[in-house]
């Protein structure tokens, strides 16, 4: 049996390099609350992120949550159903209603041109996501935003270190939330940020991770514990040291694919984006069983048969979930209800070697018929 060949692999510092970066928390028992790591990580995250104001978190999902709170919203939010599940469940927790927009074709992050003609009285948001790391119309989202005085609130749990014109991705919208979990580009095992531009918001975001207290007498807001803890800002201290030879070796691999499965009918890899450096986060490839051959599912089996294990990042589309099926009809965003079934996300992760990918690409190209 050949080696099993996963869709992502978590990227790890040397061994000795987290031991020595928890040393001092093992020494000083402090472990949580916002301790010397947590603080540092913020710093460091600030600089390489090229933004200035951050917070973290336990989670991608808990920033998600906990921005969407910091802004004080209401009513409807318009958002993408192409995405993991984690982004409607964050406005909906919220007690507030997602209003899905279909995607634009090329991208698959949030058509901006279908946005206005879904803003009612109700709208107070919108939430787009930069899927797989592609960037979203920023400029355009920003210009219905601020007609029609909309706050913007992007899911980046897949655009970590993304640039945009030079700029990095978070400086647009309101707030930006990233995902550090283990199978991001950059990881603190589980942990996530909140990179935002109003200090009333950052006040908020840092009670509200902490239970809502401002001070040892003062909790006037209701929050989870949503704080990053001393061993996971290690981690992400270790990472971030190493992750752009990690995002140049994903870049490798993403250009063997491109190499091996580019001008296959039937077969649509995911876009390159002008003005936008990208991390390579995922390899989305996408199939058309009419004039491939095979569809999504037989690829999918064929490649399991060889050990290789490519995932459905998204399938089903959100509105297709049963969280969701009663309250939305799929048919409404019909590119993402397509995309969804076409797509499947080949592994990707920087140790992936050349051979693998070849490996990978080959059994791709046997099902075609
Ligand atoms: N918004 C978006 C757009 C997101 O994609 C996500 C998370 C979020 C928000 C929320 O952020 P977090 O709250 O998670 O920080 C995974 C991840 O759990 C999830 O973080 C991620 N999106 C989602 C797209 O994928 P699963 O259920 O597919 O993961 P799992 O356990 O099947 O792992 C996939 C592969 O990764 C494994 O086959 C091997 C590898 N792996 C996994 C783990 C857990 C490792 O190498 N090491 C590990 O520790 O959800």
């Amino acid at each position: 049996m050949e080696k099993q060949i996963l869709v992502t692999r978590s990227s790890m510092p040397e061994f000795e390099e987290y031991i020595e970066e928890i040393r001092p928390v093992f020494e000083s028992r402090w472990l949580s609350n916002m301790g010397k790591k947590h603080m540092t990580l913020i710093e460091e995250l600030k600089q390489y992120l090229g933004v200035e104001k951050l917070d973290l978190f336990t989670n991608g999902h808990m920033a998600l949550e906990l921005s969407l709170d910091a802004l004080n919203l209401s009513g409807e939010i318009i958002t993408t159903p192409f995405t993991f599940i984690s982004t409607t469940h964050a406005i909906v927790r919220n007690g507030l209603t997602p209003v899905f927009c279909d995607i634009d074709p090329l991208t698959c992050t949030i058509d901006a041109d279908q946005i206005e003609s879904l803003i009612t009285e109700k709208t107070s948001a919108i939430m787009p996501v930069h899927v797989y790391g592609n960037v979203c119309d920023v400029e355009k989202i920003e210009a219905i935003a601020k007609k029609h005085n909309l706050k913007v609130i992007y899911d980046a749990a897949h655009a970590f270190g993304v640039t945009y014109k030079g700029k990095g991705i978070g400086n647009f919208g309101d707030v930006s939330c990233y995902s550090f979990h283990a199978t991001k580009v950059f990881h603190t095992i589980e942990g996530g940020a909140a990179v935002y531009h109003d200090d009333e918001v950052g006040k908020r975001l840092w009670m509200l991770k902490d239970f809502g207290i401002q001070d040892e007498e003062t909790i006037d807001l209701v929050g989870p514990n949503a704080k990053m803890n001393e061993f996971c800002a290690a981690m992400g201290l270790c990472n971030l040291r190493h992750v752009d030879g990690e995002i140049a070796k994903r870049k490798k691999a993403a250009e063997r694919y491109r190499k091996n499965l580019s001008g296959i009918t039937g077969l649509r890899l995911n876009c390159v984006q002008k003005d936008v450096n990208t991390n390579s986060a995922y390899f989305p490839v996408f199939f058309d069983p009419a004039v491939f051959g095979s569809d999504r599912n037989e690829v999918q089996a064929e490649l399991k048969e060889h050990g290789i294990f490519a995932r459905k990042y998204f399938y089903p589309c959100v509105n297709a979930c049963g969280a969701y099926r009663k309250s939305y009809d799929p048919d409404d965003t019909p590119v993402a209800q397509e995309y969804s079934r076409q797509v499947l996300t080949l592994p990707m992760f920087a140790d992936l070697t050349e051979e693998e990918v070849d490996r990978i690409s080959e059994v791709i190209l046997s099902c075609r018929k």
